[in-house]
């Protein structure tokens, strides 16, 4: 059992995994039909003559990530009802035939160059306009396009596989062919990672929520095109996983690897919108800055990505409403996290290399420490089980305990948008010092960072 806990600990991730944690927040752009007919999903049967945004100005919508501190776009290239945003020599359903003949991949890849932000392609496998869905063909229409899509653009970070499947115009659900089309993408982009693949995973939901505990390392079959790195574990063949799936809340966790057979890195994206839908509406408002902020702690805080929506309106252009939400969001997050407390961190106890103990003391004491954020070293693995912190000689009273640490952690002390904290305000006491005390892991431990804020 504890072998295969140390076998656990040294599962890694590769190189793209590491530049897809370092993205960390980063921005779908769902555009397309939908955003003139008010639909999430269209039929396919929607006219091209409808897509016709006058003022699309793609540079407008990578300025406003870069300026929000979104390290990344990822386009919806093809979505569902099949029409495209650039002109795919395989269909007419493309916007060579729309009123606006512009290549809007290639307008938003070469805007996401210039601002210095990643772009990535979603292209939806399911398709409700290709007369070929629901048939073998389909998988090379489906390969054609993703070829244009990865020879034509430039670098791409990412391409993002939507798990949908319909029924085709036969009444028959496609087959998706996923190891040709990985096979592709490791062929002409090998830096890209491959959500919905070997790459990175759904979170489970789409409404920004997270885990308790996120671990990368998971049971490999559950996701059999993850690449494996361990044997079975210990109690592999006395149960069985066939209930567990993208949406259980413990994924990773002990009770779930010890039954696995196999163990592979693949790490949470937290995908959510700005808005209620996908697609702009204009009805609908932004969410409010707090559910955002909770959003990004649990997500970019939480060892996870967190790929934010936010959908361009009819002219081809970001929403006010949102920009102004994303430039308060960034104002927050420059406000609690734009500068560390100046510190010096010690271990003060490293007889036990799965329960080191962290000294932090601060150059001058402060009122309040809001938040810890903590970062073990996960190019080695994930492999903290268990933490807490405390104030020096205060142990009885942590200020927080928690669970998985990863790749970063961010640690709110106090509830960020409470008036006052009683247990800290009151006191009027100074902080000086703080103790970071692993209490369990899977392996020697790696704190690479712990930071007060
Ligand atoms: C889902 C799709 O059905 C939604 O329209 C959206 O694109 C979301 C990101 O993925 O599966």
């Amino acid at each position: 059992m504890i072998d295969f806990l140390k076998e656990a600990a040294g599962v890694a991730p590769s190189p793209r995994q590491l530049m897809w944690y370092d993205t960390g927040f980063y921005a779908f752009i769902h555009f397309g039909m939908n955003t003139f007919t008010d639909q999430e999903w269209g039929t396919g049967k929607e006219p091209e003559s409808l897509f016709d945004p006058k003022g699309l100005d793609c540079r407008q919508w990578a300025r406003v990530l870069r300026e929000a501190g979104i390290k990344g776009m990822v386009l919806t290239a093809k979505h569902h009802d099949g029409f495209c945003l650039w002109p795919s020599k395989y269909t007419e359903h493309s916007v060579k035939n729309a009123p606006c003949k512009r290549d809007v991949v290639a307008e938003a890849a070469s805007a996401c160059r210039e601002e210095g932000i990643r772009f990535g392609v979603y292209l939806s496998p399911w398709d409700r306009n290709s007369e070929l869905y629901g048939t073998p063909e389909y998988n090379d229409y489906y390969c054609n396009q993703l070829e244009e899509l990865l020879t034509q653009y430039g670098d791409l970070f990412c391409v993002w596989f939507d798990g949908a499947c319909g029924e085709g115009p036969n009444g028959k659900k496609q087959e998706y062919d996923f190891p040709r089309y990985i096979e592709m993408i490791r062929k002409y982009q090998p830096g890209a990672v491959i959500f919905g693949g070997p790459d990175v995973r759904w979170c489970g939901n789409e409404a920004g929520s997270s885990r308790v505990s996120e671990w990368a390392v998971v049971p490999g079959e559950l996701y059999e095109l993850a690449d494996i790195q361990t044997g079975p574990g210990p109690l592999a063949g006395e149960g069985s996983l066939s209930y567990m799936g993208c949406t259980d809340g413990l994924i990773g966790s002990m009770s779930s690897i010890l039954y696995s057979k196999g163990l592979a890195f693949l790490p949470s994206e937290v995908d959510t919108s700005i808005r209620p839908g996908w697609f702009w509406h204009s009805q609908e408002e932004p969410r409010p800055l707090k559910k955002l902020f909770q959003i990004y702690l649990g997500s970019v805080g939480g060892n996870a990505c967190l790929n934010l929506n936010i959908p361009p309106n009819r002219d081809g252009l970001l929403d006010e409403r949102d920009i102004t939400r994303l430039k308060e969001l960034r104002a927050l997050l420059d406000k609690e996290f734009g500068t560390p407390l100046k510190a010096k961190v010690e271990k003060i106890d490293g007889k036990y290399p799965t329960q080191p103990v962290y000294l932090v003391t601060l150059d001058k004491p402060v009122p309040r420490v809001k938040y810890v954020e903590l970062r073990e070293d996960i190019s080695k693995g994930q492999r903290v089980e268990s933490f807490r912190i405390e104030y020096a000689g205060g142990g009885d009273y942590p200020l927080f305990q928690g669970t998985t640490i990863g790749n970063r952690k961010i640690c709110a002390l106090t509830d960020p948008f409470a008036e006052q904290n009683r247990l800290l305000d009151d006191t009027g006491d100074q902080v000086e010092q703080i103790v970071v005390r692993v209490t369990a892991a899977r392996g020697e431990v790696f704190i690479k960072n712990i930071d007060l804020f």
